[in-house]
This record gives structure tokens, sequence and C-alpha cells, in this order.
């Protein structure tokens, strides 16, 4: 099966009600999972007693793989374990082409990565975690530098979510073309400081788009920021034809393209793909428990496991190694004000 011309490997783009839409080498192939089909094989099965042959020739006028899909079942069915069957957008799988734009997803390959969102049902115990996007593994951070002025407590919020699910944030300055305040420059000076990667970018000039799209290269990257700002605009600038694209994928799902559940990604022409806005709803929707915030502020991890209370939460204790290196200066001021601010549930 493993050198099977068939079995392609494949990134899941999106998907409904049990059918994804996968893409290979060889196109997209709009594809069920195996499981799916099972149901399928058991209810053909069940046909049997009516007359294989008419169910069979009837099945074909409305859907011509009906066969060849049927017969590969029938063959495969024997004695393998079962595969898992929840699947998410962003996830690798083996996929058997049965026929032109058509597959049975077989496998699906480890994660190296998820981002869920947590479902709170009526009750709190009942929350389950629902993946989003699998293997997601770098975030774009978009402001302006002006127009609209940037919000850096929303960008030290973006970062701390970041930082608590272990996605690699880049953050990307536009407009860069605009004169700006000068406290953007001292922020973006902070942010190198303490170890972030800041782009400064301009569409009107084209200054760092290169830059950029070599970095999104074989990564799965979310863009995320403040409307406004120019994230539509750099993807454009980025992949020129990524409109036509999306265009092509959504006659694929035969879906319209304002879907507004599930995610979906679109591949970019250098290597990598591109996650789309609902992807940023996952992003958002996560909250750090407050034991965790502080480690999510990079720059305060050194001082972490110094402060005279083993339960501190670096706010007005005593023997307080943050607030220490806050009135030394180590640590910016406007950062723990964001700490404290996403501490105390505050609305930025
Ligand atoms: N001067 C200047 N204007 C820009 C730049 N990038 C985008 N713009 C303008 O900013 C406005 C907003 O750009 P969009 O790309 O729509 O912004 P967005 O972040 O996608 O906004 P939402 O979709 O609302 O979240 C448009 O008028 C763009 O032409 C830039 O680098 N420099
Ligand atoms: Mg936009
Ligand atoms: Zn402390």
């Amino acid at each position: 099966m493993v050198n099977d011309p068939d079995t392609l490997t494949g990134v899941v783009l999106g998907g409904a009600h049990g059918i994804y839409d996968v893409h290979t080498d060889t196109g997209i192939l709009r594809s069920t999972l195996r499981g799916k089909l099972k149901k399928a094989f058991a209810h053909a099965q069940a046909a049997k007693s009516l007359g294989k042959e008419r169910f069979r020739r009837d099945k074909m006028l409305i859907d011509p793989t009906y066969a060849q899909r049927m017969e590969r079942i029938e063959k495969r069915d024997s004695g393998e374990a079962p595969l898992p069957t929840r699947l998410s957008v962003g996830d690798y799988v083996k996929v058997r082409r049965l026929a032109d734009g058509i597959g049975l997803i077989e496998e699906i390959l480890p994660r190296q990565s998820e981002l869920s969102r947590k479902d709170t049902g009526s009750t709190e115990k009942k929350a389950i975690q629902q993946t989003m996007l699998a293997n997601l593994d770098q975030v774009v951070l978009v402001f302006a530098m002006a127009q609209p002025d940037p919000h850096f407590g929303l960008l030290d919020r973006y970062l701390t979510i970041c930082e608590a699910i272990e996605l690699h944030p880049l953050i990307c300055l536009n407009k860069a073309d605009l004169s700006h305040a000068v406290y953007v420059d001292e922020a973006i000076a902070l942010y190198e400081r303490i170890g972030y990667r800041v782009l400064q970018t301009s569409i009107a000039d084209k200054q760092g788009v290169e830059q950029l799209r070599e970095l999104l290269k074989e990564h799965t990257t979310l863009f995320t920021g403040p409307s406004g700002v120019g994230k539509s605009s750099l993807v454009n600038a980025i992949e020129p034809d990524m409109a036509v694209k999306t265009g092509m994928i959504s006659d694929v799902t035969g879906k319209g393209r304002h879907t507004t559940t599930g995610s979906r990604l679109y591949p970019l022409s250098g290597g990598g793909w591109l996650a789309d806005s609902a992807g940023i709803r996952a992003l958002t929707a996560w909250n750090i428990p407050p034991e965790d915030l502080a480690a999510c502020f990079v720059e305060f991890r050194p001082f972490l496991g110094q402060c005279g209370y083993g339960d501190c939460m670096h706010l007005d204790e005593e023997e307080c190694a943050i607030l220490d290196a806050l009135a030394a200066g180590t640590i910016d001021e406007g950062r723990y004000r964001s700490y404290v601010r996403i501490y105390t549930g505050e609305e930025r």
C-alpha cells in the first residue's frame, strides 16, 4: 500500500459534513473519511438482498465512482485497525485518489501542533476541546505604524496567547511608508530587545514584502491583527493569485465563501499555507490560566521562581523579583501594565 501510486500525502484545506478538500501534488481531492464510507458499505451490504446488481447499476447512474469505491473498500475492510476519525483543517493525511478530483482519506498523520477552541457547554465541566487548526506553527501579528495608530496592549495580548500555545509569533508593522509617532519606534526597539522578530512592511513601496514571503515558506501561518492595518493587502502582495485560488476552492466544495464555521487553509506558491480568519477566533478565544500568565511574558521568565512567595502573582507582593526588575527598569512598564491588565481580566 505504501508504494501504491494512487495513495498520496495531502493537507486538509477545509471541510464540512464529512467532506474534506485535500490538497495533493496532483490537485485538490474532494474526500471522505474511510469510516464514512464504511457506512456506505454497510448500506450496500443491506441492499444485496434486494438485488445487488440492480442496486449497483442504479447507484452507478448517480455516482460513477461507486463500484470502484466499493471494490476497494471490500478489499481493505478485512481485519485492519480502525483509523482516527476526527479530522481537522491542517491535518496531513494519506489519501487515495479514487477518480478525478475524488479521494478517500485513509490515514491521519501525526500532528505537530493543534489550535483548539474550548467549547464551553452548559456546564464548565463539559468543556471540550475542539481542534480548529492542526499543524499551525506561526502567527503574523499585523499592526499599522499609523492609521490606525498601533495599540501595543493588544499586541501583548496576542503575544501571550502565542507563547501559551507555543506558536511562533512574527510582529509585522505595516504602513511603514506613513509618518508615525515616536512611541512606535520605541516599541519596535522594545520588542526586538526581548527577542521578537519585528518586520516593517509597506504595500505602498513593497518594503519588507519579500522578506515576509520568505518567512512564510514551509510554515502554516495565521495572519491576525486589528481591522484596517493591511492584512488583506499584505496577503495579496505576497500571493497575488490568492483571490483566484480561493475562488477555485469554493467551486470544488460547491460552497459559498462565507462559511462561518471551520477554518480554511490556502496554499502559498512558495510552499507553506495560510490560515484564514476563522482561525483567529480560535486564537483569541484562548484563555490563559492566571498562574501561567507571567511565563507568557518572555522577559519575565528569568525572574520566575525567585520571588519570596512561591505563589507570587507579581501584583503587590513583597520580595517580588518581577516588581524588583520593573523598579530597576529591566522590565518595561508598558509590558508590566499589559500583564496586570490581562491578569485582572480588564478589557484592553
Ligand atoms: N499607506 C499605506 N496604506 C496601506 C498599506 N497597506 C494597506 N493600506 C491601506 O489600508 C486600508 C486597509 O487595508 P486592508 O488590507 O483592507 O486591511 P485589513 O487589515 O485586511 O482590514 P480588515 O479586513 O478590516 O481586518 C486600505 O485602504 C489599504 O489600501 C500600506 O502599507 N501603506
Ligand atoms: Mg482584510
Ligand atoms: Zn513575584
